[in-house]
């Protein structure tokens, strides 16, 4: 392919993504209310802790609440074109369902965008990441109820209006889907009997398309300039042998992905999904105009997430060989290494990714997260040489380019965790997907301290060429 077409346009939107509860620690601070995340020690597929008696790294997180302007500075020392942040729910309605915004958390918010914008950085805001203030939970049952979808509405109004003249970019709901396989964190749903229970979850999800639709609507009347994108985690899903059994349990694996980024992008409910409620009893409540305001708000953009791709097998012998990801179990891909935690690596799936989405949406794409959660050593001399990471990223970013060359359109890459923070998935610092090393374990023990790998330099390299030399 000729290196006239594979080329990242002027204006590629480079840089790095975190979410508030994932770094910024000082979860009591400031008016700050409980969220999700603050009762859930174990990451997010594990049951919460209410009465909080267990250790819980993301308390402290990194103090990124303190270090903003130290860290934001590293960012700017590598180049950074854009920052991927979450604003944490419960610092500007600490209970979800205050008269009130807190000042103090609104002003946090515009201190810090303050500080990007001041090293000409992009702030891209997820207004809603893995978390949502406990008071909501525990007094509505979370997203499977309606009046949730008002409490949302009113938070997005409230930080449109007060960004307005600083930011732009904007997404929902990070990883929309996530409620499906995490429905605590990514809808607030707790279940009796501690089985999942579809109803609720797709009720839920509902609620959530239509309070996505209206943050559409209001960002749009409010910020007119705003590009306001869903994020789905993406789990590409190859067949595991040409068996066409393997081939359609791959598309119905897919679908309960794309399912969301369709409603999403497209404004409706695909016909797979309205037969499989039908087929499973499920029963979706809607209001009128609901359907209309699906129809009339879609997203500007697609955003997701990239890690990992999946297999699906229908054969029996495939059950005893499943392989850990982070939402679910699969199949092991004979082709392709694992990290540490098990996540398969697979670059030319970002391709594949990034054309199937376009193909289907016809929209530009920002690929928001992506990175290698890996274990890294501190040398005597006090370097730290992440070679592995800059391996992964270097292939993938290579995969990104070649997309471009197919003729995708890409507004962007922030990768996951420019900094060191708290994982999802573990809730361990021992997982690290940094060019900026945190001296922290999973204890919480150490220094705080900030130390620049050796990635740092390679993605500012990257960064300066607008991604030529890689
Ligand atoms: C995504 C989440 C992030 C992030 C990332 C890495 O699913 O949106 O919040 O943490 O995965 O996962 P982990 O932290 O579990 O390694």
């Amino acid at each position: 392919m000729s290196s006239q077409t594979r080329k990242f346009p002027d204006g590629f939107l480079w840089g790095g993504a975190v979410a508030a509860n994932q770094l910024e620690g000082a979860y009591q601070e400031d008016g700050k209310g409980l969220s999700t995340a603050d009762v859930s020690p174990n990451g997010i597929m594990s049951p919460p802790d209410f009465s909080m008696t267990q250790f819980n790294l993301y308390h402290e997180g990194i103090d990124f609440y303190h270090k903003y302007k130290e860290d934001i500075a590293l960012f700017a020392d590598m180049g950074f074109k854009a920052f991927r942040f979450s604003i944490a729910w419960t610092r500007i309605f600490p209970n979800g369902d205050d008269q009130e915004p807190n000042e103090k958390g609104l002003q946090f918010y515009d201190d810090m965008i303050d500080e990007l914008r001041r090293h000409n950085i992009e702030p891209v805001v997820t207004i809603s990441h893995y978390e949502m203030p406990v008071g909501l939970v525990k007094n509505y049952g979370g997203w499977k109820n309606r009046q949730v979808v008002n409490f949302y509405e009113k938070f997005a109004r409230t930080i449109f209006t007060r960004y307005k003249d600083k930011v732009r970019f904007w997404m929902t709901f990070n990883e929309i889907n996530v409620l499906l396989h995490a429905p605590f964190t990514g809808g607030g749903l707790l279940f009796e009997d501690g089985q999942k229970n579809e109803q609720d979850i797709y009720q839920a999800a509902h609620h959530q398309f239509v309070a996505s639709a209206l943050a559409v609507k209001a960002g749009h009347e409010i910020i007119p300039v705003s590009q306001i994108g869903c994020m789905i985690a993406s789990m590409i899903t190859y067949p595991y042998s040409s068996r066409p059994d393997d081939m359609f349990a791959a598309l119905t694996q897919d679908r309960k992905t794309l399912f969301f980024s369709d409603v999403q992008s497209r404004g409706y409910y695909p016909t797979y999904m309205s037969n499989y409620f039908i087929e499973n009893n499920i029963d979706i409540k809607m209001e009128n105009g609901d359907l209309e305001l699906l129809q009339e708000n879609t997203v500007d953009y697609i955003g997701f997430s990239y890690y990992m791709s999946f297999v699906a097998s229908t054969a029996p012998e495939h059950e005893a060989a499943k392989t850990a990801g982070n939402l679910f179990e699969g199949v092991k891909n004979p082709y392709l290494q694992a990290s540490e935690w098990g996540w398969q690596i697979d670059p030319k799936g970002l391709r594949t990714v990034c054309n199937q989405l376009y193909d289907r949406y016809q929209k530009p794409l920002f690929i928001v997260e992506n990175g290698l959660g890996a274990v890294d050593k501190v040398e005597e001399d006090g370097t730290i040489n992440d070679d592995y990471r800059i391996e992964y990223l270097r292939e993938h970013i290579k995969e990104m380019k070649n997309a471009i060359g197919d003729g995708v359109e890409i507004m962007g890459y922030t990768s996951w965790g420019p900094i060191d923070l708290v994982s999802a998935s573990t809730a361990e610092l021992k997982k690290r997907y940094g060019f900026i090393y945190v001296d922290r374990d999973s204890q919480g023990q150490g220094s705080n301290e900030r130390i620049k790998k050796k990635s740092f330099d390679w993605y500012k390299q990257i960064i300066a060429t607008n991604g030529e030399d890689l």
